[in-house]
């Protein structure tokens, strides 16, 4: 049973975000997703339109997901490794070269990123970059 981890806010899931699990599950057996709480998100500066809560029902929906577990630092991906028996950590290569002192602990993948999508982009094309309209 080979057993992946990935890590991600997976914010406003669009299907960069499924590419990027379908083919981390390709690589294995068990797919682990390592879900950043809101707190974190505060941390990596990134607002949030779906809670962790509403986040995490998305995620467990998706048929290659077998396991979301919150993410709550930047420091817990060894211990993740070591207590879920991780054999590949897997990120998209946006975070090229960021994560290879895990090389340490399994093996490391940098998967292509889906270049034309992102929450970023979704959120400028609705215009929901501005502040939150009041509610009429
Ligand atoms: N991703 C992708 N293609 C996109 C958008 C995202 O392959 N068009 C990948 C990212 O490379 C990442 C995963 O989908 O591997 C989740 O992306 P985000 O939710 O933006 O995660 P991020 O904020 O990069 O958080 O400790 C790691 C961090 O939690 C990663």
């Amino acid at each position: 049973m080979k057993r992946i981890i990935t890590y991600g806010t997976f914010d406003l899931l669009h299907y960069g975000h499924i590419n990027l699990l379908r083919r981390a599950k390709e690589l294995g057996d068990y797919l682990i997703v390592g879900l950043s709480t809101n707190k974190f998100n505060e941390i990596k500066g990134k607002k949030c339109y779906f809670s962790y809560e509403e986040r995490k029902k998305l995620l467990e929906a998706i048929r290659y997901v077998d396991l979301v577990i919150p993410e709550e630092c930047w420091e817990q991906k060894i211990q993740d490794i070591k207590e879920y028996k991780v054999d590949i950590f897997v990120m998209g290569n946006d975070w090229e070269g960021k994560f290879d002192f895990l090389k340490d602990y399994c093996e490391v993948i940098y998967l292509e990123r889906t270049p034309e999508i992102s929450t970023t982009k979704i959120k400028a094309d609705l215009g929901l970059n501005k502040a939150p309209t009041k509610s009429i």
